[in-house]
C-alpha cells in the first residue's frame, strides 16, 4: 500500500508540473489492451495523447510493450483532461518462470490504438517530455518505481 501511495504521489507531482491543474480523474479503463499480469513491480508514465495535433478522443488507448513484446501496461484517455493517460508499467516477477513484464533496462515500446484506424505502427509515434520535470530517456526504459511525464503524438 505504501508503494501505491508513493506512485500516486509521484504521478500527482508530475501531472501538476505539466500544468494540468488539480484534476486527478482517472482515465477510462482500457478495453482493447488487456494486461494479464499486474505485478507489484512497476513504474508510472503519465502525459497526454494527441492524434494529428488534436487531443485524443474517447476510445483511444495507449499500450506499452517490453523488450520481448509482452504487453505490460495500458491506459485509456481522459478526454475531459486533454487526452491524458496514466500508464502503470508492470515488471517481471523474478520468482516465477513466466515472463509477466519488463525487467530493469528494457526498452519500452509505446503503441496507440485509435478505434477507426487500429494500432499505430512502429516509428509512427513522437514522444516528448516538454513541460515535464521528470523526462525519461527516449525510448523510455523500465525502471522500478520511476515516474515519468511524456506526451505521445501520432
Ligand atoms: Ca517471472
Amino acid at each position: 500500500m505504501i508503494r501505491t501511495s508513493t506512485v500516486f504521489a509521484f504521478a500527482t507531482a508530475v501531472m501538476l508540473s505539466g500544468g494540468w491543474g488539480q484534476s486527478l480523474a482517472a482515465p477510462g479503463a482500457p478495453t482493447h489492451y488487456l494486461v494479464k499480469n499486474k505485478t507489484p513491480i512497476n513504474m508510472t508514465i503519465v502525459g497526454r495523447v494527441s492524434l494529428a495535433g488534436q487531443p485524443a478522443k474517447e476510445g483511444v488507448e495507449v499500450a506499452v510493450f517490453d523488450a520481448q513484446g509482452t504487453l505490460c501496461g495500458a491506459s485509456g484517455v481522459d478526454v475531459a483532461n486533454g487526452g491524458s493517460y496514466i500508464l502503470q508499467v508492470y515488471g517481471d516477477d523474478p520468482t516465477t518462470a513466466e515472463d509477466e513484464g519488463a525487467v530493469a533496462g528494457d526498452e519500452l515500446r509505446l503503441e496507440v490504438y485509435d478505434p477507426p484506424r487500429g494500432p499505430s505502427a512502429p516509428g509512427q509515434l513522437s514522444l516528448s517530455s516538454a513541460g515535464f520535470n521528470e523526462p525519461p530517456a527516449f525510448p523510455p526504459k523500465f525502471e522500478e518505481r520511476a515516474s515519468y511525464g511524456m506526451n505521445i503524438a501520432w
